[in-house]
This record gives structure tokens, C-alpha cells and sequence, in this order.
């Protein structure tokens, strides 16, 4: 396939065959249970992998509860905490799935979760056994150990955290000057999944610099915000602080946080850059604050609470995003179960002053507007984005996106010709693009509201891009169903764009461009070089298969490189250094 312009509504893929699996939330009505995927869309929902691994004992048996041994247990448990404590909860109360508490379970009965587990339900539940993928004898096991108590895995505290806790450079051995030739504004911190690694590729010369281990199925970069260190965090909440002066950037520190986690942060107001991190957890359900030259860590502070609007108590709000505010000295931290988002004011950690903002449940992931004052984050299983003033520290507004389940990424800016500047999401539920107007003060009347929406290429995006210096908007669709949308990208060009008219798009065939021979790669991820010049996508491929990193130039829209190498193993997001620490997307 050649780059193609489609005018939009005429997509590669009707919306309507978009049935994403394992996207287990009721914002996509459906007839039938969904089909599960296989690769790497079967991964979205969480999977508590690194729980899975956890030793548990058969919590006290009661009265008329099912036989079974410790060997089944222990299996029971690591098939629920990799399968179903994404949606269900760890502790079985429930999150964007339905409580699995024993009253409810004991009530139901074993016929009723076998048949449930077997077939799914049309509300989201997958069809774990007509799909194929647990077996007869799993779905036996299940059904018997959701009768049976949850076991509670165990905290990590401070106890545990400096157990773990390793400076590997301490900070007077580490150089006092870069001393190596890369130009660190614009190198790449890639996540290299499978392998728990990350590879540093040199922007300029797509030469890969250094290849690091890090956790378990590492997630994100962030960077300090001199520019000196990466931050990566894996899924098993190992956290890895690479100094890129050092002749070949290496670790020179590392903690872990919890048994699983998702996101990193160092502190980026005036006069703090670089002294401290924040890192999120899944679970324990925390954040801790950390020196930003050490890791050592300084605060835990935990995230279980009431949910802002009923006001029940939940025993396991995960921590989601979080980022550095450019206006205070805090950190916004984003609580998914109970709604809630957090300001840290990191200037005294003895005296903790933090201000709770009620939003909306399911927050996920986000990013800030072109002023980098208001932080935008999706509450995706809501369908809405809750914007935060970061000077004024309060909510500013609470935007349905009109779509099926946002997920921005970090979102994309621009100024829309007719518009004014807009913040853009794409959504994993359906093919629809929402622009959302971020300029209250020139654009009264458009700002904080949905502004206008259009489709891409197909439902299953996860990352939309642009840059300051780029006239395009990239929507991906790494999750489609259909092979062909999932390898490739649609390019909206901004200046083209009229309200109230759906833009015509290009499509890239960046999957065809890397030329791999075997698998089914996703297209994911589009980053751009530090001069808003390249644009650098991922082409995702299974773990023992090849995959590749496509450059695209910016301007003419055809391929610059085709990065290849054996050390790219299921290379996902990208972290262009010089705009991941200034926000700038
Ligand atoms: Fe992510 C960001 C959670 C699956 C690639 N992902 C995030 C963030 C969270 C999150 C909370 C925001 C971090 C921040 O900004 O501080 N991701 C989760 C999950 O819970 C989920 C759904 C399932 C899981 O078990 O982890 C999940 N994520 C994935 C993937 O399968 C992806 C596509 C591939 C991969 O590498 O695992 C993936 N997530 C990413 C990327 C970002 C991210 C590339 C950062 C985007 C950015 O531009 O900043």
C-alpha cells in the first residue's frame, strides 16, 4: 500500500467492526460477548503479572467452601491477578468490572461463574472459555476459587523499599561534565518490552547509544528536568536512574516501589529541577517521593480512600498518571479508582500539604496544553477528560469527549486555524479524534469544551502526537482488529483543518515501510525529534519476531529510516529527551 488520502468517513475499517478485546468497560455497547484479541492488544487491560508471582496461603476456610489445594490456589491466583484484577480489583471489590467479594460470589454460585467465565457477558466480561483462551480445567479452578476468600498481597513499606534500594554511582563518583559525544536533547529513551530493557538511540544518527536492563516489562521514561537523567519503571515497580553524562549512559541507582506500577516523575519547578521523583503505584496502592540523585526514598504515602462521589471507602486506588507542575512546586498525581486527583507539594515532606480535587473515576493518562498550565487527563472508562488549573490549583472543567473511551497519551496540541488552540485525544473505543479548545483568555467561547470531532483511521488508538514545529496531527490505531489499520497511521494536516468539517487525512503504511516478514506488528507510539522535524514510530512485533522503529519525515510525509537491530525486542514508547522534560507536545 502507498500513502493514500482517504477523505474521512470513508476509513480502512468501518467503526462499527471496532470490538475491542480485553476493553472490559460498558462505554461500548455490545450484542455479544466480546472476542478476545491475541498479541499485544490482549496485554492492554492490566495485568498484574508481577502479583501473579507472589507466594499466598488459602485464606482460613469456612463452612461449605470448595476443596482445594495450595498448588490450585497459588494457580488460581496468579491466573486472577495476570486475567481479571485489572478489571475486578486485587482485592476482588471491584474497579471497571464488577466486585467479586464472596457474598456475591457464594450467592451466584459455581454453575452461574463457570457459565460467566466461559461465555462472557455483553456488560464487557470476556469470554475466557469459548475463546479458547482458558482451558476447561481453568475455568473449573476459577469458578471454584472465587468462592474461596482473596488473599491480600502483602505491603511494601519503607522496611521493604530500602531492602531494595541500590546506588550503584553514587552521586561524587558520577562525572562533572557529559562525556560522551551524543547530542542528549535529542536521544531516544525507547521501552523495549518484552525484554525489559530500553534502548537510548541517538536522534541524529539513529545509532542505539546503549542498551540498559531494566524491570520487568518496563513501562515509561521520564526525564529530570536538567535533561541528565532518565527515570524508566517497570511493571514490577522497579525503578532505574540512568545518567546519560556518563561515558556510555548506564544506572546508577534503583529502588523498588511496590510489587506493581505504572508511572515515574522527577520535579520540575523553579529551583527543584532534578531534586526530587515521584513514582506511582498499582499496588500497594501509594506514591512515594524520592531524592532525584539517589532514588532514596523519603515519602510513602498511600492512596486508599473514599471515592469522590459516593463516598465509600476503596481499599486499592491505583495510582495512574503523574506529572510535574511548571507553576508550583508540586506533583499531580492521578488516583484511577477513587476519581480523585492529587497536588503534592513537595516543599516539605514532614508537613504534607496536598489538595484533593474531586474529577471523575478511571483516571488514566494525560498531558498539559501548549501553556503548560492546564493538565488535561482522561477518565477513560467515562468517556471525559478533567482539565486542572495548575496555577490556580483547582478544576477547571469536566469535558464529555463524545468518544468511547479517550486515551490522549500525553495528548497533542496545536492551534486549529478556525479554532484557536485545541488539546487532542484519540480513543480506544471508537475511530473519533476530539479537539478540545485550551485558550480560556483569546477563545472564551471555545475553551473547555469539545469543539469538534472526526474520525481516523479506526477504533483501538492509544497515542496522538504533534510538535510546536509540525503542521501534522498522527492519530495511531495499535489495538484495531483489522491487521492492515493496526500497522499503519492516519496524518491530519492542521492548517487544512475548518470547523465543522471533517478533515481529510493520509495514511501512512509505516508496518508495510519497516518491511518485516513474519508476525502481525502494530503500529504505536508516534514521537518526534527534538526539532518537531522526524516523526519516530514503533512497529510492534511478538516478543521472538523481528520489529523495527520507522522515521518519517515531517515535512514531504515518506520514510526517512528504517531502524532495525536484534536488540529491538517489541520496542513500544518512545521518550524524546528535550520534550518529555519540557512537556512539549
Ligand atoms: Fe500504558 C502511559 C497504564 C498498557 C504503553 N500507561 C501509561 C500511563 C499509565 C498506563 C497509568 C501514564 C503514565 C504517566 O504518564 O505517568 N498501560 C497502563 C495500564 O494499566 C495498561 C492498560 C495495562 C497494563 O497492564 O499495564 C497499559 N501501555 C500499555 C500497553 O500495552 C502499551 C501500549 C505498551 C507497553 O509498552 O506496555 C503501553 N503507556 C504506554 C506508553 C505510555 C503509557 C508508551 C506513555 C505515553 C506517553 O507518550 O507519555
Amino acid at each position: 500500500m502507498n500513502i493514500l488520502t482517504i477523505p474521512a468517513r470513508r476509513a480502512l475499517l468501518s467503526s462499527a467492526a471496532v470490538a475491542l478485546a480485553l476493553i472490559a468497560q460498558p462505554v461500548v455497547a455490545q450484542e455479544k460477548p466480546k472476542e478476545h484479541a491475541d498479541g499485544p492488544a490482549a496485554a492492554y487491560e492490566p495485568s498484574m503479572t508481577t502479583l501473579g508471582q507472589i507466594q499466598v496461603e488459602i485464606p482460613g476456610r469456612r463452612e461449605g467452601d470448595p476443596v482445594m489445594s495450595q498448588d490450585e490456589f497459588q494457580r488460581g491466583t496468579k491466573i486472577y491477578f495476570e486475567r481479571c484484577a485489572g478489571c475486578h480489583g486485587v482485592l476482588r471489590k471491584g474497579a471497571t468490572g464488577k466486585p467479586l467479594t464472596t457474598d456475591i460470589t457464594r450467592e451466584n454460585g459455581y454453575d452461574y461463574l463457570h457459565s460467566f467465565i466461559t461465555y462472557g457477558s455483553p456488560a464487557g466480561m470476556p469470554n475466557w472459555g469459548t475463546s479458547g483462551e482458558m482451558t476447561d480445567e481453568d475455568i473449573d479452578l476459577m469458578a471454584r476459587y472465587l468462592l474461596l476468600e482473596p488473599p491480600a498481597p502483602p505491603e511494601f513499606g519503607m522496611a521493604e523499599m530500602m531492602e531494595t534500594w541500590k546506588v550503584l554511582v553514587a552521586p561524587e563518583d558520577r562525572p562533572t561534565e557529559q562525556m560522551n559525544d551524543i547530542d542528549l536533547d535529542n536521544l531516544m529513551s525507547v521501552t523495549l518490552r518484552d525484554s525489559g530493557e530500553v534502548a537510548l538511540i541517538d536522534g541524529n544518527t539513529y545509532e542505539i547509544r546503549a542498551v540498559i536492563n531494566t524491570g520487568y516489562a518496563v513501562h515509561i521514561s521520564r526525564i529530570s528536568a536538567s535533561g541528565r537523567y532518565v527515570f524508566t519503571i517497570g511493571r514490577d515497580a522497579l525503578i532505574n536512574m540512568i545518567d546519560l553524562w556518563m561515558e556510555t549512559p548506564a544506572t546508577v541507582a534503583q529502588l523498588k516501589v511496590g510489587s506493581e506500577a505504572r508511572s515515574i516523575e522527577t520535579s520540575k519547578f523553579k529551583g527543584w529541577e532534578d531534586k526530587l521523583a515521584v513514582a506511582g503505584s498499582y499496588w500497594p496502592p501509594q506514591y512515594v517521593i524520592m531524592d532525584g540523585n539517589t532514588l532514596e526514598p523519603k515519602k510513602i504515602v498511600s492512596t486508599r480512600g473514599n471515592i469522590y462521589d459516593e463516598q465509600s471507602y476503596h481499599p486499592e486506588p491505583r495510582v495512574a498518571s503523574i506529572v510535574a507542575s511548571h507553576y508550583n512546586p508540586e506533583f499531580i498525581i492521578n488516583v484511577k479508582e477513587t476519581g480523585k486527583i492529587l497536588l503534592v507539594d513537595y516543599t516539605d515532606l514532614k508537613n504534607l500539604k496536598t489538595i484533593e480535587i474531586e474529577a471523575e473515576r478511571f483516571l488514566h493518562d494525560g498531558g498539559f496544553d501548549s501553556t503548560k498550565r492546564y493538565f488535561l487527563v482522561a477518565a477513560n472508562a467515562r468517556g471525559k477528560i478533567a482539565v486542572v488549573d495548575t496555577k490556580e490549583d483547582k478544576l477547571t472543567a469536566l469535558i464529555e469527549t463524545g468518544g468511547a473511551t479517550p486515551h490522549p497519551g500525553r495528548g497533542a496540541n496545536f492551534v486549529h486555524p478556525e479554532l484557536g488552540p485545541v488539546w487532542a485525544t484519540s480513543h480506544l473505543g471508537d475511530e473519533s479524534v476530539a479537539l478540545i479548545g485550551t485558550d480560556p483568555e483569546g477563545h472564551p467561547d471555545q475553551a473547555w469544551k469539545t469543539v469538534q470531532t472526526f474520525e481516523a483511521l479506526g477504533g483501538g488508538s492509544l497515542f496522538i502526537k504533534t510538535h510546536p514545529n509540525s503542521d501534522n496531527l498522527y492519530v495511531d490505531a495499535p489495538l484495531n482488529p483489522d491487521a492492515e489499520t493496526s500497522a499503519s497511521v492516519a496524518v491530519f494536516k492542521i492548517s487544512d483543518m475548518k470547523a465543522g468539517e471533517d478533515p481529510e487525512y493520509t495514511v501512512l503504511p509505516i508496518g508495510e515501510w519497516a518491511g518485516i516478514a513474519e508476525g502481525q506488528p502494530r503500529v504505536v507510539q508516534p514521537e518526534f525529534n527534538k526539532q518537531g522535524t522526524e516523526v519516530w514510530f514503533s512497529v510492534w512485533n511478538a516478543k521472538d519476531k523481528e520489529s523495527a522503529i520507522v522515521v518519517v519525515d515531517d515535512k514531504t510525509l515518506e520514510l526517512k529510516q528504517v531502524i532495525k537491530d536484534p536488540r529491538l525486542i517489541t520496542p513500544t514508547g518512545k521518550f524524546n529527551v528535550f520534550n518529555t522534560r519540557g512537556d512539549v507536545y
